[in-house]
C-alpha cells in the first residue's frame, strides 16, 4: 500500500486539500502510524531554509550549535532552531494545506511544541530503534496503543534524501504495539526517502530509526512536533526557542498554535 499522498495542481493552487485527500491522509496515518506528502512545499522555499540552516551552523562553531543540541547516536544530533526568520514563516509551521489534516488527526486544540533539526553528519551510523514516547498509561500498554495519537513528529528534508545519505527507517503500524522488539518481523519496514519539498510525519508511538549517512554531505531534516495541548513532553528536548517579541509577532490566525505560551487573555480565540 502507498503510504503517501501527492497534492494535485488544484490543491496546490487553492492551498486546500480536497475532502477525499484529507480522508485518505488521515486513514493512512491512523492505520500505518505515519504519512508522507510528496509535494507539500515549493522547492525554492525549502532551499532557502536549507541555506539558512547551513549558514547558522557555519556561523556558529560546530560545537556551539551542534553542542547546544543532543547527540542521539554517533554523529547524529538534534539541534534547536530559533523561531526567527526564515524559520518562523507560517507557510512552514502553519501550512494551509497541512493544518486541517493535523486538526483531523490531533483534534482542534493542537499546539506547536518544538522546532529543530535531526542532523546526521557524514559517517553517522544507524540509530537504535525507538518510539518518541513511552506508553501514555505505562501500566496499560494495550490501552495506550489503541487510543488516538497525542503527538506527532513532522520532518521536512533539507536535502534530497536517498538510500545513501540516510533515510529514516519506519515500521508500519508499530504504533499499535509496545514494545515491538520481539515482534519486529510482523511489521513492514519503510525507508523515508524524498526530495526537497516533501515531508513526512509519524505518531510519537511509531517505531523508527535514523539511517546511516554514507555520503560526504550533512543530511538534515527540519522537524517540528505538534501535540495535543494538554500533552507535556517529558522525554524529548522541548525546544521552542522563541522570545516575547517573536511570540507577539505571530499572525493572529496562528496564535492558537502557541496557546500553551500565551497569557490566557490571548489564548483561545
Ligand atoms: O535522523 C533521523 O532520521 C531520525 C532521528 C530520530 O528519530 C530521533 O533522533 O529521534
Amino acid at each position: 500500500m502507498n503510504m503517501s499522498i501527492t497534492l494535485s495542481q488544484s490543491e496546490i493552487l487553492e492551498q486546500k486539500l480536497h475532502p477525499n485527500t484529507l480522508k485518505m491522509g488521515k486513514h493512512i496515518f491512523e492505520t500505518h502510524g505515519f504519512l508522507k506528502i510528496e509535494n507539500l512545499y515549493p522547492k525554492e522555499f525549502i532551499q532557502e531554509l536549507a541555506a539558512a540552516y547551513t549558514s547558522q551552523l557555519q556561523f556558529n562553531e560546530e560545537e556551539m550549535t551542534l553542542g547546544s543540541g543532543a547527540e542521539v547516536s554517533h554523529r547524529r544530533y538534534i539541534v534547536p532552531i530559533p523561531f526567527k526568520p526564515p524559520f518562523n514563516h507560517p507557510e512552514l509551521y502553519a501550512n494551509a494545506i497541512l493544518m486541517p489534516l493535523m486538526k483531523e488527526i490531533l483534534g482542534p486544540h493542537f499546539i506547536l511544541n518544538s522546532l529543530g533539526s535531526f542532523t546526521a553528519l557524514p559517517g553517522c551510523t544507524d540509530q537504535h530503534l525507538h518510539a518518541d514516547y513511552y506508553p501514555l498509561f505505562e501500566e496499560n500498554t494495550s490501552i495506550s496503543s489503541m487510543i488516538p495519537t497525542f503527538a506527532i513528529t513532522f520532518a521536512v528534508p533539507l536535502v534530497d534524501i536517498d538510500l545513501i545519505n540516510g533515510p529514516t527507517k519506519i515500521w508500519s503500524s508499530s504504533h499499535r504495539t509496545y514494545p515491538i522488539d520481539q515482534q519486529m518481523h510482523s511489521y513492514t519496514k519503510h525507508l523515508l526517502c524524498g526530495p526537497i519539498g516533501s515531508c513526512y510525519f509519524w505518531d510519537y508511538r511509531t517505531f523508527h530509526a535514523g539511517g546511516s549517512n554514507h555520503s560526504e554531505h550533512m543530511r538534515s531534516l527540519l522537524y517540528m512536533s505538534y501535540t495535543r495541548r494538554w500533552f507535556k513532553d517529558f522525554s524529548n528536548p522541548d525546544f521552542l526557542l522563541m522570545d516575547e517579541e517573536q511570540l507577539q509577532g505571530v499572525p493572529d490566525e496562528c496564535t492558537h498554535l502557541f496557546a500553551h505560551l500565551l497569557k490566557p487573555v490571548r489564548a483561545l480565540k
